[in-house]
């Protein structure tokens, strides 16, 4: 057994059962070892931040780690931006990059490069195989670090020699690193707080932001009074009818301000304290007033949902939560074609166990609003601010959840970035009906153009955020990439084609012209 074969064994007996690739010469013996070894599934990728984005997606839904398969140093970085997301949602994430053979790193050959200096800003974990024999064993390592709570992203160089040279074996899986349950003196502060009489606000992040955190938090919210929100961009947000609903923190400076401006004291589940996303002249980059007193239950590698369980318990909360959603699907839908009436159709027809999937930018609000009392769903988010990452992580969310309806709602400047990942929905034959917000513009730019107080804007400067000339073609850039596309001018079309969807399944995309 070589190396790479020794590796990919490793991987599979770790719990790695997807691979998410975008090989070239120095992977091939790790490409080759795919067809030698069951239990690993390997998906292309054309591109590297589609690459990274589905893993990110997969690891997610899956909470398992996805692997990457990169080439070399410009493969990587390729891949950067969403392993950026991928970063800032806590995502499991391998990735493994092939480099030149050990030997060869003198002849500094064209695609020689510092793939450390590339992997170690988005890694918690980075390390060059020496040699084949510790391949296996480094393999093992990187996926225990890789699922260190809250999950974080491991990369592992795989040198071609240390991958064709004969290794002595897989390597046994490690132990699973499981989350910390909070102390008791932790829990026992947040009561006292919660008996204090202040105003509290409590801030969830993190997998206590799926169903049985939420319910735990709904009934200290019973007991209490406490104010329940979560980060305006949650990696893995549940919600919809039956579930505890939690107020989202808006998206701008003073907004965020506002919404704390009468909280006295923040209890903090894997989150961190409120900040605005940008700086602007003159506002505030804090987002909590002067005086307010911060309190963790639970760091970000802490359990939250426990932490949250025994915060109920202690306070002797009542077994019902408040603010439990109810099913209220829209109906009368104005004849407007908006993000609200669309987002009024998506959340008519959502079914349940959907994954949504939501790079909607300026146009994301009327999805996220109507889908409040939709049928439960899962709600995905850019987690780093760096666009282009809704297709690919809904196509790895469809790898990781075959069973389920993965809707991807996209501004169409994003989507650009990485709409080669529509091409892997098509070749794996993913569930996924991405709806593009047509504005034919950088929205969000245009806004924060006037925001940050740049001066009047002429003709070169809003050019550079108007995306008509030419107009971008949604139905022939799909249909080129093998995926069903239509195009919607009006509502009525647009419930059509969208009902239509979800009624049937593989991949389906929606140009809503919107601009
Ligand atoms: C990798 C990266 N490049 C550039 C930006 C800056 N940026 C933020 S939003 C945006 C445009 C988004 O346009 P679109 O997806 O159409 O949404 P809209 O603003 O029109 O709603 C750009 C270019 C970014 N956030 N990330």
């Amino acid at each position: 057994m070589n190396g790479a074969e020794s590796l990919v064994r490793t991987l599979v007996a770790s719990g790695v059962e997807v691979c998410f690739a975008n090989p070239g010469t120095s992977e091939m013996h790790f490409v080759a070892a795919l067809d030698r070894v069951d239990g690993i599934r390997a998906v292309l990728g054309l591109f590297e931040g589609a690459v990274t984005g589905m893993a990110d997606g997969y690891g997610r839904m899956a909470e398992k780690p996805a692997c990457t398969l990169l080439h070399l140093g410009p493969g990587l970085a390729n891949g950067l931006a969403n392993l950026h997301n991928a970063r800032r949602a806590a995502t499991p994430l391998v990735n493994i990059v092939g480099d030149h053979a050990t030997y060869h790193a003198q002849y500094d050959a064209p695609l020689a490069s510092d793939i450390m200096g590339f992997a170690r800003p988005v890694s918690a974990w980075v390390h060059s195989s020496p040699s084949a024999l510790t391949v296996a064993a480094d393999g093992a390592r990187a996926v225990q670090a890789a699922l260190s709570p809250p999950g974080q992203i491991a990369t592992l160089i795989l040198p071609a020699d240390t991958a064709w040279n004969e290794a002595e074996g897989e390597a046994r899986a490690l132990p699973r690193p499981q989350a910390s349950e909070v102390s008791d003196e932790a829990v026992y502060r947040a009561v006292a707080a919660l008996k204090n009489g202040k105003k509290t606000t409590i801030l969830i992040r993190g997998a206590a932001l799926k169903e049985r955190g939420l319910r735990a938090a709904g009934r200290i919210a019973a007991k209490s009074g406490a104010r329940l929100a979560c980060d305006t961009f949650t990696p893995r947000l549940q919600r919809g009818a039956g579930r505890v609903a939690v107020n989202r923190i808006p998206y701008f400076a003073e907004q965020i301000v506002e919404f704390f401006a009468d909280t006295e004291q923040l209890i903090l589940v894997g989150a961190k304290p409120p900040v605005s996303f940008f700086a602007y002249p003159g506002k505030p980059s804090w987002g909590l007033p002067q005086g307010c007193i911060i309190h963790y239950l639970a760091h970000a590698h802490e359990d939250g949902t426990g932490a949250l369980e025994a915060l109920a318990e202690a306070l002797g909360a009542p077994a019902e939560p408040a603010h439990i959603a109810p099913l209220k699907k829209p109906d009368g839908i104005a004849d407007k074609f908006d993000q609200y009436t669309i987002g009024q159709v998506i959340a008519r027809h959502l079914p349940e166990g959907a994954i949504i999937s939501d790079e909607g930018a300026t146009s994301g609000a009327g999805t996220t609003l109507a889908t409040a009392t939709a049928a439960p769903h899962d709600h995905l988010s850019l987690t780093g601010g760096s666009i282009g990452q809704g297709i690919p992580l809904a196509t790895g969310a469809a790898v990781a959840a075959p069973g389920s309806k993965v809707v991807c709602v996209h501004g169409d400047g994003g989507a650009m970035y990485t709409l080669q990942a529509l091409w892997t929905q098509a070749r794996e034959k993913l569930d996924v009906t991405t709806v593009i917000f047509a504005n034919r513009s950088y929205a969000i730019l245009n806004i924060e153009l006037a925001r940050v107080g740049a001066g009047n804007p002429g003709p070169k400067a809003l050019s550079m955020l108007d995306l008509h000339n030419p107009e971008l073609d949604w139905t022939k850039l799909a249909g080129g990439l093998g995926v069903e596309a239509s195009r919607a001018t009006n509502i009525k079309d647009f419930e059509s084609q969208f009902a239509a969807a979800m009624r049937g399944k593989g991949p389906r995309l929606i140009e809503a012209v919107l601009g």
